[in-house]
């Protein structure tokens, strides 16, 4: 049976979104995932997006494979790929704003009119143990620990968006040698879910530069959970202003850690590359 896609991508973090409404299980397996991910064998992707039924009273569910096949509980750029998706199957009938269950939490993202997508991405945890991470005792923050990688001590804050997070605030993001520690930073065994990796720039306190590794895709353009999660780090260690904007490889994202409702709201793009159909 042929399964139709359509490719979609958020600031280049790409993503293969398939219609799975009629089911509660993904049509497609975690290895048929990272093949069809694979940029020369396969469509080419950082992930594989599943819109499923909504479960505990919300419109629809996402679930996401990253190209290495392990599951995260939450895609940043992903939900607004989906929403964008949504918004396309349902044609007229489509709706402005989504209440979507993720492993992460449940996300609300709303299609604007000038055609970005504007995500609440609700509160971010930040206890060691929600992280989560050994770094610091379980009922702490991680804020400016040391982080032994690659022979230097790195300072680093964590933050969960859903999924982990760790940022590190570096002179130079262009400087980090990203290939070469980003999966050390990955595999840390501090990290019992690996981890999410940034490494960020102050330019501005309210413009920051902002390279990632992400667990279970290595390099990719953009990540919208990492640049909610590098604002927060931002603002808890005094380097950002509450809202900011995110300059990462692939472009530009509006970050806010709201004072009045304490929530992360993220605005970005999510475009449509193309459709087709897996044999
Ligand atoms: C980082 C991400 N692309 C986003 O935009 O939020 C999410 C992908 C999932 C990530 N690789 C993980 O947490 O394993």
């Amino acid at each position: 049976m042929a399964i139709e896609f359509t490719k979609y991508h958020g600031l280049g973090n790409d993503f293969i979104l398939i219609d799975n409404r009629s089911s509660s299980q993904p049509v497609i397996t975690p290895e048929q995932a990272v093949k069809l991910c694979d940029r020369h064998f396969g469509i080419g992707a950082d992930g594989v997006i599943f819109a499923l039924p909504g479960e505990n009273g919300t419109d629809y569910t996402m679930r996401i494979f990253n190209s290495d096949g392990s599951e995260p509980e939450m895609c940043g750029n992903g939900i607004r790929c989906l929403a964008a998706f949504l918004a396309d199957l349902e044609g007229e009938a489509q709706r402005s704003k989504y209440h979507i269950h993720t492993l992460g939490g449940v996300m609300t993202p709303q299609l604007m009119v000038d055609g970005q997508v504007k995500v609440d991405m609700g509160i971010p945890r930040l206890l060691a143990s929600e992280i989560p991470t050994t770094l610091s005792p379980a009922n702490q923050k991680v804020i400016n620990q040391q982080l032994e990688v690659a022979l230097k001590t790195w300072d680093v804050t964590c933050v969960n968006m859903g999924n982990p997070h760790c940022i590190t605030f570096v002179e130079d993001v262009a400087a980090i040698p990203l290939e070469a520690i980003g999966l050390q930073f990955e595999h840390h065994p501090v990290f019992p879910q690996r981890i999410n990796t940034e490494f960020i720039q102050v330019v501005r306190r309210d413009y920051v530069k902002m390279r990632v590794w992400e667990r279970g895709a290595g390099i990719t353009l953009a990540c919208g959970t990492g640049a909610c999660a590098s604002l927060v780090a931002g603002v808890l260690t005094g380097r950002c202003d509450r809202a900011a904007t995110v300059e990462l490889p692939g472009g530009p994202l509006q970050i806010e850690w709201s004072e009045i409702d304490q929530r992360v709201y993220m605005t970005g793009p999510a475009e449509r590359v193309f459709t087709g159909k897996i044999d």
